[in-house]
């Protein structure tokens, strides 16, 4: 059985810690990666950390988890609200999904207090910053210690 947790980022991703830190924090996506892998090794996973702006994108590597992955993390990010295609895509997985955000969407403007992507989680990470990626990444491994996958 694959130990390898897929975690995916949406749209705008790549520009953490340079624009709106009192929203999204200072640390890079490099440093989000970097402490997700270290989270992982220490939990007996391995990761693949991807960001893009392309929602096509994003939906090729739900397709690729379906072969290669334990688990999907996703930061669906503004496509979280809009995509149906995504949704559909996620729907194909038969593996633990935990949405994540660094921010809590809920507690924002009325657009973001739902997602698409939550009608196919398995839970969701919101509020702490780069640690929700972390605290995802803990939830992932747990749910697939439990499946005996
Ligand atoms: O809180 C999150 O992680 C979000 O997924 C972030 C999305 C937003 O649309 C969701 O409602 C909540 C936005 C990502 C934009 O990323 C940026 C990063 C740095 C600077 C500006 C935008």
């Amino acid at each position: 059985m694959s130990k390898i947790i897929f975690v995916l980022s949406g749209p705008n991703l790549n520009l953490l810690g340079t624009r709106e830190p009192e929203i999204y924090g200072y640390a890079t996506l490099k440093d989000v990666e970097d402490q997700c892998r270290a989270k992982a090794a220490g939990l007996g996973f391995e990761i693949d950390f991807r960001q893009s702006n392309h929602e096509g994108v994003l939906i090729d590597w739900i397709q690729e988890a379906r072969l290669k992955a334990c688990a999907v993390v996703l930061n669906p990010a503004g496509y979280g609200h809009t995509s149906v295609a995504i949704l559909d895509s996620l729907k194909t997985l038969a593996i633990p999904i935990v949405e994540c955000h660094l921010s809590n969407p809920a507690a924002r403007e009325e657009f973001r207090r739902s997602t698409y992507v939550s009608l196919a989680a398995t839970g969701i990470v919101s509020g702490f910053g780069a640690k929700s990626y972390e605290l995802a990444i803990e939830a992932a491994a747990a749910l697939v210690a439990k499946s005996g996958l």
